[in-house]
């Protein structure tokens, strides 16, 4: 056994443990993250695209910025679209400036690898049976095997960043977390298509066939989804099937989605999930090991970020000051984020997909609530101010 000491453990090459430890970095508080997948594993899953304007700053602030700020794609607005018209939600005009930013999650986590490892901070990837110890108390230590060695890490602090699967939520002792979640009876197909996307904007489509949904990543990159059984099996989506799809659920007249060729496709079921409290011992989670949300309001890496932003904080002023208020007000702080995003992502997805055992009076209640968002500025004003990320600033 070799054994090693830092100041945090961070479990989790994802955006959480990759931006937490660039904070901790910048205030000189030494940290190792253990990554279970290899490096090209992690710079090359496809999930989020949009970013709030308080993720782009903290990104910028920690030096993650540079190419954000060249290839990220600013956007003032987004599109709901319903019984045959797209209506369009001016997101800037109605909350005083604030846009999105449409930058890959995968080019983030490109970006925030590419700086730990310039900078020579430990990262090890491919680490295989992390387990923690002795996190209820001030002495925590996580084992694990590298290079065909056992190792020991100990710390102060544990950061769990390793997603809703890892190991750092389920080493909390039963009886402690109270859950809170709900499934979905369906789920979404998602491509990445090598063709320019059709609209400049995003457009949420609800449809009698079920939800779609129009992104990018690039100006020559377009991410689409239709929505599927939470089971689906992609073989029996062959890409003319995909685009058939996409074509009858977003299609307008006067208006064609132009089909390239599919670049990667894949099925994500959709939760809601929320473990309280977010902190045990000498444990901390952050982002989705903590909590997930579906992806209709696109705020599951935002609210990973918004995580770390203040962990990050709460450590060094511990460090700095021996001002433990932030670490004992952590789960308090992150979990009135957590719920306003929770509810919004609720919503969003409740108003714009076809609920399987649903009836005409559930599309009905859909229908009435979309025409109300888009034309009323104060139901379009909730929509703003949530999709935007400053409802949930103020929660
Ligand atoms: P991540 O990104 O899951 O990173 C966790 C990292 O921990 C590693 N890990 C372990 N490492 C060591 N030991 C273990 N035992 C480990 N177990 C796991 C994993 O390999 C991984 O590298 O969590 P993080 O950092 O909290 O970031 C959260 C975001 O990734 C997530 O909220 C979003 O991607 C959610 N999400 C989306 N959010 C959006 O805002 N918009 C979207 O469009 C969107 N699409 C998605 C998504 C999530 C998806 N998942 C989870 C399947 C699409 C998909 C497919
Ligand atoms: C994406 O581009 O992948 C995306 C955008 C908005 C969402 C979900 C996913 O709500």
């Amino acid at each position: 056994m070799t054994a090693g000491t830092t100041q945090v453990g961070i479990v989790g090459a994802g955006p959480a443990g990759l931006t937490l430890a660039r904070l901790l970095g910048a205030r000189g508080i030494e940290s190792v993250v253990l990554e279970s997948r290899s490096r090209d594993h992690c710079e090359h899953r496809i999930r989020a695209g949009v970013l709030e304007q308080g993720a782009v700053d903290l990104l910028r602030a920690v030096g993650a910025g540079e190419r954000l700020g060249r290839e990220g794609i600013v956007h003032h607005g987004v599109s709901l679209q319903f019984a045959g018209g797209r209506h369009r939600i001016p997101l800037s005009e109605l909350t005083g400036g604030a846009a999105i930013t449409i930058y890959g999650q995968t080019e983030v986590v490109k970006d925030l690898i590419r700086l730990r490892v310039e900078a020579g901070d430990p990262l090890l990837f491919e680490a295989e049976d992390v387990a923690l110890h002795d996190i209820e108390g001030d002495r925590p230590r996580i084992t694990y095997r590298h290079d065909g060695r056992e190792r020991e890490l100990r710390c102060d602090i544990v950061a769990g960043c390793d997603g809703f699967h890892g190991v750092s939520r389920a080493s909390i002792p039963a009886g402690v977390l109270r859950v809170s979640e709900r499934d979905y009876p369906f789920g979404w197909l998602g491509i990445l298509a090598d063709v320019a996307p059709s609209s400049e904007e995003l457009v949420y489509a609800h449809h009698e066939r079920g939800f779609a949904l129009l992104s990018l990543r690039s100006p020559t990159l377009s991410r689409l989804y239709v929505q599927v059984a939470h089971d689906e099996d992609i073989g029996e989506w062959p890409d003319e099937r995909i685009w058939a799809e996409l074509q009858t659920r977003l299609g307008l007249p006067g208006w064609t989605l132009a089909e390239g060729p599919i670049l990667e496709k894949g099925v994500t079921g959709m939760r809601s999930f929320v473990a309280a409290p977010m902190q045990f011992g000498s444990l901390y989670l952050a982002g989705d090991a903590a909590h997930i949300v579906p992806p209709t309001g696109a705020k599951g890496l935002n609210l990973a970020i918004a995580d770390v932003e203040l962990l990050g904080e709460a450590v060094a002023a511990w460090y700095e000051r021996g001002d433990r208020s932030g670490l004992d007000g952590y789960t308090e702080a992150c979990l009135r984020r957590v719920w306003r995003a929770e509810h919004f992502s609720w919503w969003m997805t409740s108003m714009l997909h076809r609920l399987p055992g649903g009836d005409p009076f559930d599309v009905e209640l859909q229908l009435a609530q979309l025409r109300y968002v888009v034309s009323s500025p104060a139901a379009a004003t909730t929509l703003a101010e949530n999709y935007v990320g400053i409802a949930g600033r103020r929660a």
